[in-house]
């Protein structure tokens, strides 16, 4: 079949939008209608040519809804009609990984998914007779695509798709870090570098679960009036104070039990660490950092108890725990709404990129 797809072709240049081939699924495969997508920072990481799994020319986009329209032989966790919501983090529930109960991390498709082809090694888009990879194996900038059932979430029918595709990343990301991957408790000091799609996530689940002062680290002015709203204590901004380590352990009577970078800086990275507390203070990575960046402290800051952690979308197990973060949604647990700043026809996708660099948007979500 055709489907009208977003398509990179090199690192750096717009999207370009057209009409692409898709195959059908074959075994164990789905082919879904991409209702809605969002845009998230990756997306713009790996178009900038940052990421050294990016790969051109591919039909990026990772943060989807959508229905399922045909399975292929053999699927039987879904069907046609099913709502569902795409994951780049599946769940085989028989990998080691997933056996282990010790991470979200399922790896029966990650070697495939890494080089832009679905588990038989290859891709289902092409142009021209041209290949056009994957991405994340999701592509939700493409309004059809072909999944393994393993990486669909099936989710309730009433929720409104240009909200919980939302779910597919940075809500279930931010959310999902403190609550999976930190378990922070009630009345923990908590430090959010980056209050952007992910750190505002980070901060409502803050709230959710009791934390006492919620600190927000951004050089953008403009978003602390947000980050109060879903519940931020304090603002820090880095360019008005000194030292922001120094800042953050006087707010908080000698640091942080936990803080979350957000932003994919290593900079920041460091700092988050070391503004957390002597003796028990954790720091949860998110931000995603470019190819060649590497993260340092003083080996004296973990001797000293504090940790370092990281977290892939937020430490959830998709097909278990996105459609209870879709209820929590529907039941006015979360707020996503106010975090979907921006919606705009797939012809458009490339003012998402910009209002997302411009520092305009929190979350622009294409509609099909
Ligand atoms: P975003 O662009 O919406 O937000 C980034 C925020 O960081 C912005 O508010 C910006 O002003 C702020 N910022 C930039 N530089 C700063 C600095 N030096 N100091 C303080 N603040 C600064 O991005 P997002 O969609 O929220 O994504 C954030 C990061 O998380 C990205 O690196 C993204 O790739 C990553 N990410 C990781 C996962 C995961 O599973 N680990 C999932 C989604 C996104
Ligand atoms: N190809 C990138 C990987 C970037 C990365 O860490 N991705 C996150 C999700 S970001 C979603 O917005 C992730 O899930 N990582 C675990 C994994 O297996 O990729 C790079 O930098 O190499
Ligand atoms: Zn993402």
């Amino acid at each position: 079949m055709k489907t009208k797809a977003a398509i990179a072709w090199k690192a750096g240049q717009p999207l370009t939008i057209e009409e692409v081939e898709l195959d059908g699924p074959r075994a164990g495969e789905v082919l879904v209608e991409v209702k809605a997508t969002g845009i998230c920072h990756t997306d713009y990481y790996t178009l900038s040519g940052a990421d050294p799994e990016g790969l051109f020319p591919a039909i990026l986009g990772h943060e989807g809804a959508g229905v399922v329209v045909e399975v292929g032989p053999g699927v039987t966790s879904v069907q046609r009609d099913d709502h569902v919501i795409p994951l780049y983090t599946p769940e085989c529930r028989q990998c080691k990984f997933c056996l282990s109960q010790k991470t979200n991390l399922c790896q029966a498709i990650r070697s495939t998914q890494g080089r832009g082809l679905m588990p038989d090694a290859t891709s289902r888009f092409s142009l021209d007779g041209q290949p056009i990879y994957h991405y994340m194996g999701t592509s939700t900038f493409s309004n059809y695509i072909v999944v393994p059932e393993i990486a669909l979430a099936k989710v309730r029918s009433d929720a409104p798709f240009d909200k919980i595709c939302y779910i597919g990343c940075g809500v279930t990301t931010g959310i999902g870090a403190v609550i999976f991957t930190a378990k922070v408790e009630a009345g923990a000091n908590v430090v959010v570098f980056g209050l952007g799609g992910i750190g505002l996530n980070v901060i409502q689940a803050a709230r959710m679960v009791g934390a006492d002062k919620i600190i927000g680290v951004d050089i953008n002015p403009a978003r602390e009036e947000m980050a109060r709203k879903f519940g931020m204590t304090h603002f820090v901004n880095p360019t008005q104070v000194g030292n922001v380590v120094d800042a953050i352990v006087g707010l908080t009577d000698g640091g942080a039990d936990y803080s979350f970078e957000c932003i994919g800086n290593v900079t920041t990275m460091r700092q988050a660490l070391e503004c957390c507390h002597k003796g028990w203070g954790q720091s949860i990575i998110i931000g995603v950092a470019e190819a060649g960046a590497e993260i340092s402290t003083r080996p004296f800051q973990l001797v000293t108890g504090r940790e370092w952690k990281g977290s892939a979308f937020g430490g959830a197990r998709g097909r278990t725990d996105v459609p209870k973060i879709v209820d929590w949604y529907m039941e006015n647990k979360i707020n996503i709404d106010d975090l979907i700043t921006h919606h705009l026809p797939l012809d458009r996708i490339n003012e998402g990129f910009d209002l997302m660099k411009s520092g305009e948007s929190i979350r622009s979500v294409v509609v099909y």
